[in-house]
């Protein structure tokens, strides 16, 4: 057997950089690079085998958080076809990492985490940034990791890695399983020698299936579409992952079946595809809401039903109501006691438009989707054109970005009041133009993310709407957007505050409650004091970004023109009034509120909870 010594870092990155993915006959690199920052548990391991292999590009980010994010950003900006690896050291290095592979995991989209871990030889333990156990040598903060990850392991001999390395690979390209993979990667043992199979570090080409439904169900579904008279299809992510645009266009098309989207499958179809209604569920329209309510099937494509899909499990109030799930993973398929087709949303719509030529939803539901597509029309133009003089609306602001951006450039956001504005009332005229990541709604996925759909897309312009807390939160990689010379474009929505959750808080009875950016009062002892004076352009300023700031419609336009002629990194800073929220349509989300309290707004909105709470149902 031939064979190379390498040290176990140098072979995982030469094993890296030699994986290729396959579909439709397409093939490409999977790991676009390697995201890092260098301590003492990888400077000298992986941080080695990088300087020895340029050609497999390393990324310098500024918190351990935001390079997942980065990575989670391009892997689904490239609809899973690409990743990137995110090293870090031992410790806290680490565990910065821990909120990024949750969100990777729940958002069932690929990254390779390659924390450092503690000595494998244990003689001089305890060592810096250990976490010590009494009761096993066997614990270290990496273990954090296990519940948040698809594929956990640790690498305690370098030979391990002939093992693991093709295990992390089959969950990183599985269409069902994939999200964070965790190989936790001993400080001494990534700097070990061992003389690897040549055959291992050859290029390998992974193939990303279209797996087919099994005949029977899909047989079963055939007959369960035609029986329905008013039928919703709930598109989610997984329309994006299988590519199935057209396929879906042409079912909704063929069959005039109404197409709802969940904020993952937005864009999924174009805003003026006839049979869009739009957003569905807490932050829906009107109209996908009124339908959802009264449907007799839901055919759910690639979606997760999460609460904000299914109002909390109040969307579907039809007596008679059932499901058909395609979605490649089973666990999905089987939710609300589906008929669970498993497979790829591709194939599967391409075999309904072949084997239901015959089925159009009756007449009078194709004028109620018609006519409700047209209301929620005036609508969008109306919070889109408030006409305000004064502080915009966010509702404006909104509709200023979708009037200026072209069809494919990208709006991301992922937490705050906008996400609910933008699934409403973006209109998308290219299925990748809309990025939210809203499988954990995670505060601060803006920034980092806007600079991985940059690199994986830079061709189109990319702005990230960004509340000021968030802001707050994780604002550091603009500098790495400068550093790595890509232009992104920021909205920073200064509204003092978590306009969002304190409006929540509000409607709850809670009083908006620690909810905006206000000095402590000595008088009160609250933090009711004045508004925080922040100046966030001179803090982006700081950073090296080009900066403008708005307080009304006509400058925030000028603003996005000035921005454009930039060739750098851009922040625009525009102030808003809360008072103009987008109103919700007919739909509920489910917020426990406290059983008992002082206060009598708190018992007034309890009492309001639990008749809601009634709503909720179960499907057996
Ligand atoms: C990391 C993280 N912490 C906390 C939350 C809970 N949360 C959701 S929205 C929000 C406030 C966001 O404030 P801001 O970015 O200013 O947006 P706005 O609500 O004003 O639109 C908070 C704290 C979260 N989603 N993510
Ligand atoms: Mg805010």
């Amino acid at each position: 057997m031939n064979t190379l010594q390498l040290t176990t870092a140098q072979a995982i990155i030469r094993y890296l950089k030699n994986q290729s993915v396959e579909r439709d006959g397409r093939i490409s690199p999977f790991f676009a690079g390697v995201w890092g920052i260098f301590g003492h548990g990888n400077v000298a391991g992986i941080g080695q085998a990088l300087l020895e292999n340029p050609d497999f590009r390393y990324y310098f980010s500024r918190n351990e958080q935001a390079q997942v994010h980065l990575a989670v950003a391009y892997a689904k900006m490239k609809n899973r076809l690409g990743a990137f690896a995110c090293t870090s050291s031992i410790g806290p290095g680490a565990t910065n990492m821990v909120t990024g592979a949750a969100l990777a995991t729940i958002n069932r989209l690929p990254v390779l985490l390659l924390p450092g871990d503690i000595f494998a030889r244990r003689n001089v333990a305890p060592v810096l940034q250990q976490l010590e156990s009494e009761t096993s040598q066997d614990v270290s903060v990496n273990d954090c990791f296990k519940p948040v990850s698809r594929y956990w392991d640790r690498i305690n001999r370098p030979d391990q890695i002939l093992t693991s390395l093709p295990e992390a690979m089959r969950v990183l390209t599985s269409v069902a399983n994939t999200g964070a993979v965790t190989i936790a990667l001993p400080q001494d043992v990534q700097t070990e020698a061992f003389d690897y199979p040549v055959d291992f570090l050859e290029p390998r080409i992974w193939h990303i299936v279209r797996q087919p439904p099994d005949p029977d169900l899909f047989q079963r579904s055939l007959e369960w579409i035609r029986a329905s008279k008013t039928p919703l299809i709930i598109a989610g992510g997984g329309v994006h992952y299988s590519e199935a645009y057209q396929a879906l266009s042409r079912f909704a098309r063929q069959t005039s079946i109404p197409v709802a989207e969940t904020q993952a499958g937005k864009g999924s179809l174009l805003y003026d595809h006839p049979q869009l209604v739009g957003a569905v569920g807490v932050t829906g329209t009107l109209i996908a809401n009124q339908l959802a309510r009264a449907a007799d099937l839901i055919i759910g494509i690639g979606t997760r039903y999460s609460d904000f899909t299914t109002a909390s499990m109040t969307a579907y109030e039809n007596p008679e109501v059932r499901f058909i799930n395609l979605n490649v993973a089973e666990f999905d398929a089987h939710k609300h006691a589906a008929l669970p087709l498993v497979g790829d949303a591709h194939l599967v719509l391409d075999a309904w438009c072949d084997a239901l030529k015959d089925y159009q939803v009756p007449q009078n539901y194709a004028e109620q989707i018609l006519q409700g597509r047209s209301a929620w029309d005036q609508e969008v133009d109306r919070l889109y054109h408030l006409g305000t003089t004064d502080l915009p609306a966010q509702s404006e602001i909104i509709g200023a970005l979708n009037e200026f951006l072209r069809p494919q450039d990208v709006i991301i956001n992922a937490a705050g009041s906008a996400p609910g504005d933008l699934h409403k009332l973006w209109r998308a005229r290219d299925h990748k133009c809309y990025h939210l990541e809203y499988g954990y709604s995670c505060m601060g996925y803006e920034i980092p993310g806007a600079l991985g759909i940059k690199i994986a897309a830079p061709e189109r312009e990319v702005y990230a709407l960004v509340g000021d807390g968030t802001y707050l939160m994780m604002s550091s990689e603009l500098v790495t957007s400068i550093q790595e010379g890509y232009k992104i474009n920021i909205i920073l929505v200064d509204n003092h505050g978590f306009a969002s959750i304190g409006g929540l808080s509000r409607s709850l009875g809670n009083a908006g409650f620690g909810t905006s950016l206000r000095m402590r009062n000595p008088k009160t002892g609250q933090l009711d004091g004045s508004f925080l004076s922040l100046d966030f352009a001179e803090n982006a300023r700081g950073y090296g970004a080009m900066t403008f700031e708005a307080r009304n419609m006509n400058e925030f336009k000028l603003a996005l023109e000035e921005a454009q002629t930039c060739d750098r990194t851009t922040v625009i800073v525009v102030h808003t009034n809360t008072a103009y929220s987008v109103p919700g349509y007919e739909s509920w989300w489910d917020v426990a509120v406290a059983e008992v309290s002082q206060i009598d707004e708190v018992n007034k909105a309890r009492q309001d909870y639990v008749t809601k709470r009634n709503k909720e149902r179960y499907f057996f």
